[in-house]
């Protein structure tokens, strides 16, 4: 049977929000190892990232973002898109703030503290090597911390930023969690587009020691969530706007408006001017970091969404949030 194949990795966040959304869309499709197959992949891969999907044509496409919006022009249903163009436009903003932010919630707990990365590097190793003897792991888990923990700089996570990292990720979770009390996703009964970049950073935090043991002690309806994203399906209609600004006001607010959308902003600038390293005022703290190419890109196409939503009807709705801001081209 024609299948697409995605090849990924259990601990990249972007990898799980590929499997869970063809699982959502039911289509036919197979999760490879990257590492149990590396001659496929280098066939098919153009840079050395995963997630890669692999087409029934068998054209190789990368990037989870633009490759669900390849297949969503193919199979726009189910759909996960609400049609309230406000609450589609929320997902829209929640998917990339997943993607990009969110990542450095799971990327700086990940590596921050002691039993964290023995856990990942633990579970990155045999990844790498199931059948290492003891000893042979042990190697393997030094190297991979040695590399990961000489990462973290990459997603923004140090010294300066990593309290701030923390007190975004815990802020974030009582919000989510309310509202997510009285419904399964996000956006209601089925899961949006936003639910997927939201959940494959979270769900990948849940999976090490220190966030998985806070969201298990603290917040039982993201960990509900959690579980659910792992096969997503309809259990009702999307909610509009009007019900959902309550919950996820504050969240665009506290984590778009102050502080992803100027940060965001901020390291673009920094990437235009050439600059080694950009400051920002991120929720009233001093935010300094080497600038990140990816999510300028990103954030072009964040605009060209904007430009081709009714803008007047979100404006008028999130406008108050500041999560607007720097988004008219
Ligand atoms: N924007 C990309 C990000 C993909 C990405 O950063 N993947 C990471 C793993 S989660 C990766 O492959 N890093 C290089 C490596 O692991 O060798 C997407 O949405 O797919």
């Amino acid at each position: 049977m024609p299948e697409y194949r995605i090849f990924g990795a259990e601990l990249s966040p972007y990898s799980v929000k590929m499997r869970s959304y063809f699982r959502f869309k039911g289509l036919p499709h197979r999760w490879i190892l990257r590492n149990s197959d590396p001659a496929t992949y280098q066939k098919y891969a153009k840079i050395p990232i995963i997630p890669l999907v692999v087409t029934p044509e068998d054209e190789g496409i990368q990037d989870s973002t633009p490759i669900i919006e390849t297949v969503e022009a193919r199979y726009p249903e189910p759909a996960i898109h609400p049609d309230d163009p406000v609450a589609a436009f929320a997902s829209v903003l929640l998917e990339e703030f997943g993607d990009e932010w969110g990542n450095k919630w799971m990327f700086h707990y990940r590596w921050a503290r002691r039993a964290d990365q023995l856990n990942s590097g633990g579970r990155i190793g045999r990844t790498m090597n199931p059948d290492a003897s003891d000893e042979e792991h042990q190697q393997i888990i030094e190297q991979v911390l040695e590399r990961m923990t000489n990462r973290v700089w990459f997603v923004g996570s140090n010294e300066v930023t990593a309290a701030q990292i923390e007190r975004s990720f815990m802020e974030a979770l009582p919000v989510l969690d309310a509202h997510l009390e009285s419904r399964p996703y996000l956006f209601g009964a089925g899961p949006a587009f936003g639910d997927f970049g939201m959940w494959g950073q979270i769900y990948n935090a849940w999976t090490d020691p220190t966030c998985g043991a806070i969201i298990e002690a603290k917040y039982p309806n993201v960990l509900a969530w959690i579980h659910r994203m792992l096969f997503p399906r309809i259990e009702g209609d999307f909610e509009t706007w009007d019900t959902l600004a309550a919950g996820l006001t504050p969240l665009l607010k506290e984590q778009l408006g102050d502080r992803f959308m100027p940060w965001t902003l901020a390291n673009e600038a920094a990437i235009a001017a050439g600059d080694e390293e950009f400051s920002v005022q991120v929720a009233g703290e001093t935010w300094t970091q080497k600038p990140q190419k990816y999510h300028a890109k990103s954030l072009a196409v964040l605009r060209q969404k904007y430009a081709a939503a009714d803008k007047a009807a979100i404006e008028a709705a999130l406008g108050v949030t500041g999560c607007l801001i720097g988004l008219e081209a």
